[in-house]
């Protein structure tokens, strides 16, 4: 299988992070791809020139993240995103909220860093900024959630608070807004997985 990723992405991290959790790493080739100048090959296997987009073994084309993540989860091992009942409904409405939470991360990173400074709509930059912030007082009601272990949405959590320090420092702090996601993420971003995974910017 391939794996069109690249560092800076959370939403290739997660998929990363997954790969690394269940040990799939001999059956994948990581291939770096810069989205705005993807190859050829890369826009055969997904339209929206995105990372992570995943060929699979049998040619089969796969995006995005949370699909790609299904995907390789159904692999083997035991399963990281539950398959039924209420625990599956608890975790796709967490990750709902922390890939919507990257998105608006995403949509500020490209207003501040990809247009013209004269293009750049600060309101629209308000309107995401404001939503993050409500985001994260909702992470940390729903952090009795994440007890246990590992799950497809706590490699997304981590992900998320990751990539606001990454791309939101200046629009909101918070480990300071909310110290219990703080202790939660001092600890699970321990695993070793997360860490050979962190962005560097
Ligand atoms: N919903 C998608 C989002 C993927 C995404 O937006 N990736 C960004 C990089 S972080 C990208 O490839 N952007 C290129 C573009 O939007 O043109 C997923 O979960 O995979």
């Amino acid at each position: 299988m391939k794996l069109y990723s690249s560092q800076l992405s959370p939403f290739a991290r997660k998929v990363r992070i997954l790969i690394l959790e269940k040990s799939l790493q001999d059956q994948i080739t990581i291939i770096d791809s810069n989205p705005y100048e993807a190859t050829d090959e890369h826009l055969r296997a997904n339209p929206l020139s995105k990372v992570p987009t995943l060929v699979a073994a049998n040619g089969e084309c796969i995006y995005d993240s949370y699909v790609i993540c299904e995907y390789l989860d159904a692999l083997s091992g035991e399963h990281l995103m539950p398959q039924s009942g209420e625990e599956r409904l608890l975790a796709l409405r967490q990750l709902a909220l922390t890939d919507g939470m990257l998105q608006q991360t995403f949509n500020i990173a490209v207003e501040l860093n990809r247009r013209e400074e004269h293009e750049r709509s600060m309101k629209w930059v308000k309107r995401w900024a404001e939503s993050l912030v409500r985001g994260v007082d909702a992470l940390a009601d729903s952090l009795p959630g994440y007890e246990g272990t590992l799950s497809l949405p706590h490699i997304g959590l981590v992900c998320t608070l990751d990539y606001l320090d990454l791309r939101a420092s200046d629009q909101l702090d918070w480990r300071a807004q909310q110290p219990a996601l703080k202790a939660w993420y001092d600890d699970f971003g321990q695993r070793p997985a997360m860490q050979q995974t962190r962005p560097v910017s």
